[in-house]
């Protein structure tokens, strides 16, 4: 009788040649650091982007339609004023400070990528199948967020549609992939103490136990390298340098040309008055000089009487229509804020010259052709006692790029929303 030939095992008979991965510090409890990390900031980041795009406020031509992903709308409130700085700073100071955690935990699983055969079952391949959309969302949002803050609208898409879609396959991934490895994570990390870890030198630096199933750990490791301490500090230095080159755009100051990952932030504003970042500059969105000198004229509607005024008559301080003076934030989604003084005439003061004292909303339009060129205000915003047409900075004119001869300042209100080269505005009543 011979004896049964030993068949080879499935992975050894089809395995196409793989890259071996062979460092001794990858295994389930580095990753379940790196996991624990993401697992704190990045519900974070996405409530804070969730509520971002309620700030943007239904009914504005952005962010586009999202069909039925859209968010219960509510009036996005103008109190706290720094309340869309504080989100929005979040969102992308945030969003950017992980992205040295996720490309540290991307390689930390890297092995997973090359596994064969791709799935042994069904649940393993769905489970894979959301480990892609995982990845895949996860890249496309930080590139898309990179992007938008370096470039204008450098997309073949709408930045806050794609965003804002891609957000949502990532919410759906990130959910189901927590609930599959919140255990394994929790397991990992009892397997080793962080503090005994970051006082292990390289010398001492040996590979995880055997981790079968999960498979991160090397069969075959090479010596190391680098300490875990060390790569822990890596990803931290990495945290670090992210910082520095997103800090100065919202601290100002001597760290405002640092800001390298935010270049808005360091376009000059003008002369000290008008000194601070400008999203579009009146060139760039073809503001015309003469419209905006003396045959300027502010047109509002919406009452029983159309009014048209001109610059003069605005900053006269007249009894119905007070100059009143402000300290608030611009707050843009690109990622940069800055607090600054305005002085000009309250929108609920110009809603009731124009026949509508009881304002439920504002459609302001502005001289600006482009996508941000437009807005329309809820009644709250109108009527806030700081919600201002804003004609002067810091106790100058506001300069061409801040949008002379007057644009809109509301409390707590979205950049985007705070129009520029403001033309006319139509109230219309509750
Ligand atoms: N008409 C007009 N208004 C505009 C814009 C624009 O492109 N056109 N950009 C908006 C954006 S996105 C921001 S963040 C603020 C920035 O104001 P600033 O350039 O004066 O700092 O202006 C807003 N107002
Ligand atoms: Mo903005």
């Amino acid at each position: 009788m011979t004896r049964p030939e030993v068949r080879p095992r499935p992975r050894e008979r089809t395995a196409p040649p793989m890259p071996r991965f062979r460092s001794p510090l990858r295994g389930p409890w580095l990753t379940s650091v790196f996991g624990a990390v993401l697992l704190a900031a990045l519900p974070l980041v996405v409530i804070t982007g969730l509520l971002d795009y309620v700030a943007y406020g239904a009914g504005q031509s952005i962010p586009g339609d999202v069909g039925w992903l859209h968010l219960p709308a509510f009036d996005w409130p103008t109190r706290p004023s720094w309340l869309f700085r504080l989100t929005q700073g979040l969102h992308v100071g945030l969003g950017l400070i992980v992205v040295p955690v996720v490309l540290a935990k991307l390689w930390s699983v890297i092995p997973k990528l090359f596994e064969w055969p791709p799935a042994r079952t069904p649940a393993k391949l769905l489970e894979r199948a959301s480990l892609l959309l995982l990845v895949g969302s996860i890249l496309f949002e930080i590139v898309t967020g990179l992007l938008n803050i370096q470039y204008d609208y450098v997309f073949g898409f709408s930045f806050y549609t794609g965003h804002y879609l891609g957000a949502w396959v990532f919410i759906a991934a990130f959910v189901a992939h927590v609930a599959l490895k919140l255990p394994t994570m929790l397991r990992s990390l009892r397997t080793r103490s962080l503090r005994a870890e970051l006082r292990t030198p390289l010398a001492e630096t040996r590979p995880e136990e055997p981790d079968g199933e999960i498979g991160l750990v090397p069969t075959d490791p090479a010596p190391p390298t680098m300490s875990r301490r060390g790569a822990l500090a890596l990803v931290g230095g990495g945290v670090v340098f992210v910082v520095a080159l997103t800090a100065g755009q919202t601290i100002g100051g001597p760290l405002r040309p640092l800001a390298l990952l935010l270049p808005r932030s360091r376009t000059p504003g003008g002369e000290p008055a008008n000194d601070y970042p400008v999203n579009r500059t009146a060139a760039a969105a073809t503001i015309d000089p003469a419209a905006t000198g003396a045959a300027w004229r502010l047109d509002m509607t919406g009452g029983p009487a159309a009014q048209r005024l001109d610059r003069a008559m605005l900053l006269a301080g007249s009894e119905s229509l007070p100059l009143h003076t402000a300290t608030l934030p611009i707050a843009c989604v690109e990622g940069w804020s800055t607090v600054q003084t305005w002085t000009g005439v309250r929108l609920r003061d110009l809603a009731a010259l124009a026949g509508v004292p009881n304002p439920g909303s504002a459609f302001v339009d502005s001289l600006d052709p482009g996508p941000f060129g437009r807005v329309t205000l809820t009644g709250g915003q109108v009527v806030d006692p700081d919600a201002l047409l804003a004609l002067q900075v810091n106790g100058a004119d506001l300069s061409p790029d801040h949008g002379f001869p007057a644009r809109v300042i509301v409390p707590a209100l979205p950049g985007v929303h705070c129009t520029k080269w403001v033309r006319s505005i139509n109230f219309r009543a509750a």
